[in-house]
């Protein structure tokens, strides 16, 4: 089974993309699943076949242990532990080949709480990856584009899963940004200017050796535009995911 997470800060689009991977690759019949990780999803745009609100009810733990709506979700996270082995059994039985994995709303109840990174590793056997959502509106700007991808580079030292990334809701942007949000992944020294245009002396010379210290890590594997709302790009991503799985270049039109 070819597992993918879908990570990204809150409301950058994960569970969108979820639905649009998982019709992108139905209508190739690809046997696809999909899996909710979100203890405090509302409403989904798609009906997940495995679902971690089935084992924890973030209303019921804030009435039983007195908690507000973030100490519940951090609570949650930490009890989905207890039925790993639940959820790993139910996602055998689906026995399709793609499994399409959307994470909770707070990125960090997923990545930096114990329960996310052991999910990750024990839900399936099989080749992983990770999706990582720069949100286009947010990720225009350098700086937002620098934390982002920083905030990317710690998602990765929690799972060392392959990663890709997304420029989500791209049809939000006009091409033009998203070719300059291409060329600051393409080409460092853009990014650097980009970055040194607004920041001078010790403040710029500390992100760009942060920069630096990221460049020739190899861990982003692309930097892919899609858009869930138009079907842009998941071509591209789904060629992306099929090189990390399977280490050829089949691609699934
Ligand atoms: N225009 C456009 N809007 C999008 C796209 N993807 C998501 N959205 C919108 O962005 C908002 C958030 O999308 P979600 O998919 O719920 O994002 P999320 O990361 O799952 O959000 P949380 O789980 O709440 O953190 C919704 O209003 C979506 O309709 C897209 O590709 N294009
Ligand atoms: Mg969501």
């Amino acid at each position: 089974m070819y597992t993918t997470f879908i990570v990204g800060t809150a409301g950058s689009g994960k569970s969108q993309l979820t639905q649009a991977m998982i019709d992108f690759l139905r209508a190739r019949d690809q046997g696809v699943a999909s899996v909710n990780l979100d203890p405090g999803a509302i409403n989904l745009p798609y009906i997940p076949d495995v679902d971690v609100r089935e084992y924890v009810d973030v209303y019921k733990i804030m009435e039983e242990y007195n908690l507000g709506p973030n100490g519940a979700l951090v609570l949650a996270a930490d009890m989905i532990v207890a039925h790993i082995d639940e959820l790993r059994s139910e996602t055998e039985n689906l026995g399709v080949d793609y499994l399409i994995v959307d994470t909770p709303g707070q990125l960090e109840l997923f990545a930096f709480r114990v329960s996310g990174p052991l999910i990750a590793s024990t839900l399936t056997e099989g080749p992983k990856a990770v999706v990582y959502l720069f949100e286009s509106v947010f990720s225009s700007d350098p700086f937002n584009y620098v934390s982002n991808l920083f905030l990317s580079a710690a998602v990765y030292s929690r799972f060392l899963l392959p990663q890709v990334h997304v420029i989500s809701k791209a049809d939000m942007v006009s091409e033009e940004t998203l070719e300059q949000m291409l060329s600051w992944y393409e080409d460092e020294e853009a990014l650097e200017t980009a970055v040194e245009s607004r920041l001078t002396g010790e403040k710029y010379v500390l992100i760009r050796n942060l920069l630096m210290g990221m460049r020739d890590t190899g861990f982003v594997s692309a930097l892919i535009p899609v858009s869930s709302k138009t079907g842009a790009g998941l071509v591209d991503l789904s060629a992306a995911l099929t090189r990390i799985f399977t280490g050829g270049e089949e691609i699934l039109i």
